[in-house]
């Protein structure tokens, strides 16, 4: 019996590299498709789907789909009426974890250490000296501690900052100060000079950063969202921002991607804008996952990092 692979990727170049790094075995054969019509054409024959964000139309003409092995961490885009709630879904962990540390507080870092302003001093041959901030001893809030969030924690403590975090169930997580619940959410912004999104999105966590939450943080305090854009309220985020509310927000994900053009986030000057990089899917860290899930799935073996539908993770 000929098992089919669906290959899917919006840019096609990634397509590739994800098809080619799948070993040939006897009775497999993959597709790549490189549009998102020739995903669609190839779906009623795949039994799985390693994919991107693919078009919905490919979730509901995928008949014979049995298993999607999703190419990055969040699921959200897979979780429409169109796809059959019997078809397995694995994502991606443990690998964005170093990745996304380094943005965070790489972030942090561009806050305190002035980096913008000593720039913007070099490009007008001005000497302008202001000591930088220690960065050390302040408190970064990660709202989400699953692998990444527990990962960013750990990294900032060895940077010397106290590491708190949230967590539905408010266990202790080694490395983090104190976790607390998601209901005492406002508790923990409170004492924090960067807050860190790091859930997924679900209907439980679509915005959990309202209006109330962004006035529990200090007035001095940086937001850093690399989750998702609608965990954040935009619109109550951006009063927040230009009221001076809260001094300033790194975003790397939005509610539309990519940003519009015209969008009023572009030039806030206190927000930095990054295209949804902070924790990049390289199908080369991404092809031992799948194919370690492929042997599985041949051979009748329970699959690892298996979603969670009603939690988004
Ligand atoms: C992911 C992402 O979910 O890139 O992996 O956002």
């Amino acid at each position: 019996m000929i098992r089919r692979i669906l290959v899917y990727h919006p840019e096609p170049a990634d397509t590739r590299a994800y098809a080619d790094l799948i070993r040939p075995a006897p009775g497999l054969l993959v597709t790549a498709a490189l549009t998102p019509e020739q995903a669609v054409a190839a779906a009623p024959d795949a039994e799985i789907l390693y994919c991107w964000r693919p078009p919905r139309a490919v979730l509901a003409t995928a008949q014979r789909l049995r298993w999607i092995q999703c190419m990055g961490a969040g699921i959200e885009a897979l979780l429409v009426p169109e796809l059959s709630p019997r078809v397995i879904i694995t994502r991606v962990a443990g690998i964005f974890g170093p990745w996304m540390a380094e943005y965070a507080l790489g972030w942090c870092l561009w806050v305190t250490q002035r980096m913008d302003g000593f720039r913007a001093a070099q490009r007008a041959r001005r000497w302008a000296p202001i000591d930088p901030i220690p960065l050390r001893g302040q408190t970064l809030c990660v709202v989400g501690l699953g692998d990444i969030g527990a990962h960013i924690a750990r990294t900032a403590r060895a940077l010397g900052l106290q590491a708190i975090g949230v967590s539905r169930s408010g266990r202790p997580v080694s490395g983090v100060a104190r976790v607390y619940r998601t209901r005492a959410l406002a508790a923990a912004l409170a004492v924090a000079d960067f807050v860190v999104l790091t859930v997924p999105l679900s209907p439980a966590t679509r915005g959990l950063l309202n209006a109330a939450a962004l006035a529990a943080m200090k007035p001095s305090a940086w937001l850093i969202n690399l989750a998702r854009g609608p965990i954040v309220d935009e619109d109550a985020m951006i009063e927040a921002l230009r009221s001076g509310r809260i001094a300033g927000a790194i975003l790397d994900v939005f509610d539309t991607e990519p940003l519009p053009p015209t969008h009023p986030l572009w030039t806030m000057p206190n927000v930095v804008v990054t295209p949804h990089i902070s924790g990049p899917s390289t199908p080369r860290e991404i092809a031992p996952i799948f194919a370690d899930n492929l042997r599985r799935y041949l051979a009748g073996r329970p699959l690892r990092h298996v979603a969670d539908r009603r939690r988004g993770y």
